[in-house]
């Protein structure tokens, strides 16, 4: 047995907050009655071994920790959790009790007090929260609350924030419920008593926020609306709310969100078939619903050909408006719904709802009729409902839309987890509401979910309304910035390249004039068919690329071999409307790029621009982004059918193993010349068609640089493409005030940033050091450069390295030229790294059984091939590979919406190519091989 007994010196609200967490680990407490500082022993004697430790720790923080060592209920079950409880009571420490202490009741506490109370408001508000770590109460609350209430009766803050005053209720009326020192509730009494909720919430809310569905729904009352009425008749617990109309389960998703993942709304279809009648389809808003496979399981004899039902259809038979169905549409009285004991026919409505729904939900949310309504009931509640007007539901089990899709960061991601993950969900729902303090999902893990973690935590990204559409925040649009500032010089300074704005819209008939070009991406344009109400005339697109929007102008311009070579860029958004699933930055329907296209008087002057061009690609990737690629030529099948020769550079991302196209150098021949008549006249005298050229890079970049370098705390930069290279952190405490950190500070910024460096002193005032580090090491600054009380009498800084984790003192004197060079050391290394990575799974393989096994080991393979011409040959790997790997993974098919096919696809003819004996033989066709080609999944 072990007995611990704390002898220490406190009073006051030191005082009565380590006794209440004492009272809570059940530690056996003393204090000694002098002194107002808090400072704690900590003896542990070991009965047995009559061994005893002494521990001491300072200030509330250190006492608490050492309360709670060990405890893993308050002090929160995960290390993300426990650092956020320590970083909450080193807050309190830092920020409440000096008032408390001292009891400062002037403006300026008070001030300091509200915004203090606005961070909870703020952060129970945002996280759909009613406890600050986690989901339930930990230490945290329990000093936060007692300070809070207390500071507020002190310095006369009476009135609370809603939730605030909804949280500090709650604790203080558990506390009191579970502590046994009589004279410690009636003080907490005392103070909760005091307090009241504000009338109106001083937060500006932002919208989505404000039009969520709060924890506790406010009721909504629609008195005409007959499925409410009809719940109400039946005495069926529900609660209905209204929030901003939402057409799509989509919408409903991203502007109401919902209190945590034991609730979800829901996503409907209204499916007809002719033979088999109507089929109201409500499942979860990740579900995917396979009309296809549907009739089958759902044992329909016979052939189906289910249908979306249209909007006369809705109104007639389930008397609703697109937009607005939901499985209580069926309540309705004279819906013509199967009861349970009908057989399926022609004229009934077939309820068809997802398993899930019922068995992994607390909360189901559903619209009664209208869409800017939502009804919350148990799915028990739902049954009785439905069960009250005898419809039993047929339940299917649905799988998830696609496993390999990134979800949204809103999405509840129990939800988003297929099936087989389901281990790994549940230990996911542990973690719930932990968004903004870490990540939740591990690099190994689950990558795609990694993925959105990091670029939604790091501030990159914030996702929009319509799917495949991003918002690309201040965060990721700088190192856009940084990209197109060094490859702007280099085109500009060293290729003679001009930079110029053509309009987004193309006519149809310029967009189609090139068949070749445009033929296989023409579901991918994007028109413009109406303005207001009017349709317009003459249907517009929305550029996918622009070389039928820019040539017409060269054919005007070029006349003469002196107009050559006509070398123009331009910085563009393009459009192209994706069908497969999109994953932010790698696959979206609009993206930002560069489009380079040049005229020359001759093929070699084309190719050189190839070249050049493939060249600063193969930079932008291996020297700014620190990622290595592999440049080569496409093959005839995969190069870009308008042209003559399509040059490439390939990425390979370690997480998923899979590769990816990271940018494309085109020679366009005299295809284009040909078409769009852009001739001059030759130094003869005679007409000559121009040669000509393309290349492209996109922000598909940053998303290649995330997934390649980020860790399990998130984004890692590397310093060449950093938005700040270097964040200056002053560890604030009773040992170094604000006020003397700042001279020491702005003296190391002054000095990094006279070095050239992007640097920051983030002084704010608001946030303890813990949450800083924690905050910039998520958006991967490279280097964090802390400063001490003791770093300050030593003249030196800490320095600490993102991403190796290396910590060094350095002198002040000459920190900016050190860190100048640690930062190009950082920059190589991370190349280094990620080309090791590469490296190791870069593969020969000369025989087609080694093939697909190598690709289920994430590799890149290497093989022998009779030449990029050979379109059938490359189909046949493409099938079989597809067809082998599915067999090894157990599985059907692939879904036809998906961006990671299984099956491998040739990524270039390296330019690097290995000595290829003679007589080796193709891999696929057994023919004699001309080259080697890389094969590889891909993105
Ligand atoms: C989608 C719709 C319509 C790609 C499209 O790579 C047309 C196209 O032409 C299309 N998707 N492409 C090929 C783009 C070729 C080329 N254009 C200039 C580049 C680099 C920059």
């Amino acid at each position: 047995m072990q007995t611990t007994t704390f002898v220490g010196q406190a009073s006051g609200i030191d005082a009565t907050l380590i006794q209440i967490v004492a009272q809570l680990t059940n530690a056996d407490l003393t204090f000694k009655e002098e002194g107002n500082k808090c400072s704690l022993v900590q003896t542990v004697k070991h009965s047995f071994t009559d061994v005893s430790q002494e521990f001491s720790a300072v200030g509330l923080s250190g006492a608490v920790r050492l309360l709670l060592k060990g405890n893993s209920a308050l002090l929160g079950s995960t290390p993300a959790q426990q650092a956020a409880v320590d970083s909450w009571i080193e807050s309190v420490d830092q920020t409440l009790l000096p008032v408390l202490r001292q009891e400062k009741t002037e403006p300026l506490f008070v001030a300091a007090v509200e915004d203090f109370l606005m961070e909870i408001e703020k952060h129970l508000f945002q996280n759909h929260k009613t406890v600050l770590v986690g989901d339930v109460a930990t230490a945290a609350d329990a000093v936060t609350a007692v300070a809070v209430a207390g500071v507020c009766h002190t310095v006369q803050v009476k009135e609370l924030p809603q939730q605030a005053h909804r949280w500090c209720k709650t604790v203080l009326d558990k506390l009191q419920a579970c502590l046994s020192d009589e004279a410690l509730k009636v003080t907490l009494r005392g103070w909760a008593d005091a307090l009241t909720e504000g009338t109106a919430s001083p937060l500006e809310m932002p919208l989505p926020v404000a039009a969520s569905a709060p924890a506790t729904p406010v009721v909504a009352v629609d008195e005409n609306n007959t499925v409410l009425k009809k719940l109400m008749d039946m005495a069926i617990e529900h609660t209905a709310y209204s929030h901003d109309s939402c057409n799509t389960a989509e919408e409903l998703v991203s502007k109401v969100p919902l209190p945590d993942r034991t609730h979800t709304h829901t996503k409907n279809l209204f499916l007809r078939d002719k033979k088999h009648g109507l089929f109201l389809v409500t499942v979860r808003p990740t579900a995917n619903v396979n009309t296809k496979n549907l009739g089958h399981d759902l044992k329909l004899a016979g052939k189906t050909n289910l249908r979306m039902a249209d909007a006369a259809v809705l109104d007639e038979l389930l008397r609703v408006k697109p937009g607005s169905v939901g499985p209580l549409c069926v309540i309705q009285d004279g819906v013509n719904v199967k009861k349970a004991n009908d057989e399926v026919s022609a004229d009934k409505i077939t309820l068809v709802m997802d398993k899930a729904l019922f068995d992994n939900y607390s909360f189901v949310h559903s619209h009664p009729l209208r869409n800017d309504m939502s009804v919350q009931m148990t799915p028990q509640a739902m049954k009785d409902a439905l069960q009250n007007v005898g419809v039993e539901p047929v339940l299917l089990e649905f799988a998830e839309v696609d496993p390999n899709a990134p979800a949204p960061s809103k999405e509840p991601k129990a939800q988003q987890e297929p099936k087989a993950k389901k281990e790994v969900a549940d230990k996911k729902t542990a973690k719930k509401g932990e968004t903004l303090l870490a990540l939740q999902w591990k690099k190994t893990e689950n990558f795609p979910n990694w993925y959105t973690d990091v670029i939604v935590l790091s501030e990159m990204i914030s996702y929009y309304d319509i799917s495949g559409c991003y918002i690309l925040r201040p965060w990721s649009y700088k190192m856009w910035e940084l990209i197109q500032l060094w490859f702007n010089e280099r085109i500009q300074e060293d290729l003679g390249v001009e930079n110029t704005y053509f309009p987004m819209f193309v006519s149809k008939s310029r967009l189609e004039k090139e068949k070749d070009h445009v033929e296989g991406f023409a579901p991918e344009v994007a028109w413009v068919t109406k303005s207001g109400d009017g349709d317009l005339e003459n249907p517009i697109a929305i550029r996918p690329t622009s070389e039928t929007i820019m040539y017409p102008a060269y054919s005007d311009w070029i006349r003469s071999h002196r107009d050559l070579p006509l070398k123009l860029n331009q910085w563009a958004n393009v459009v192209r409307w994706e069908f497969k699933y999109p994953t932010p930055f790698l696959r979206t329907r609009e993206f930002l790029w560069q489009e380079g296209h040049t005229a020359h008087a001759t093929f070699e002057d084309a190719e050189k621009m190839v070249m050049d061009a493939l060249e600063l690609y193969r930079q932008v990737y291996e020297d700014l982004l620190a990622v290595p690629v592999i440049p080569g030529y496409k093959t005839e099948a995969e190069k870009f059918a308008g042209g003559y020769r399509t040059t490439t550079v390939e990425a390979y991302i370690a997480g998923s193993g899979r590769a990816i196209q990271g940018a494309t150098s085109h020679h366009l021949g005299q295809n284009f010349g040909k078409m769009f008549d852009i001739t001059f006249q030759d130094d003869k005298g005679e007409t000559q068609t121009a040669w000509q050229t393309s290349w492209g890079l996109t922000t598909r970049t940053l998303g290649v640089m995330v997934m390649v370098h980020g860790d399990d705390t998130g984004l890692v930069l590397p310093p060449r493409v950093a938005p700040l290279q270097v964040v200056i952190v002053a560890i604030i405490s009773k040992h170094l005030s604000a006020a003397d950190a700042a001279p020491y500070c702005e003296a190391i910024r002054a000095d990094l940033k006279a070095c050239g460096i992007r640097v920051k002193y983030d002084d704010r005032d608001l946030y303890n050091p813990g949450w800083k580090y924690n905050h910039w090491e998520q958006k991967g600054v490279p280097i964090r450069v802390e400063v001490g009380p003791r770093d300050i009498e030593n003249k030196s800084a800490r320095v600490v390295v993102r991403h190796n984790g290396e910590k060094v003192d350095f002198p002040i004197e000459g920190l900016g030229a050190r860190l100048k060079a640690k930062l190009d050391e950082i920059q190589s290394a991370m190349f280094i790294k990620a080309k090791e990575a590469r490296d190791a799974h870069v593969v020969k393989v000369t025989e087609w059984k080694d093939f697909v096994p190598n690709l289920e080991k994430h590799n890149l393979v290497l093989t022998p091939w009779c030449g990029g011409e050979h379109q059938d040959w490359e189909d046949w790997v493409k099938k079989t590979s597809r067809e082998e790997s599915l067999k090894t993974l157990g599985q059907d098919g692939e879904d036809e919406k998906t961006a990671t096919s299984v099956a491998a696809k040739t990524l270039c003819i390296p330019f690097n190519q290995p000595e290829l004996p003679e007589g080796t033989m193709c891999i696929a066709s057994g023919k004699v091989a001309t080259c080697w080609v890389l094969w590889g999944r891909s993105y």
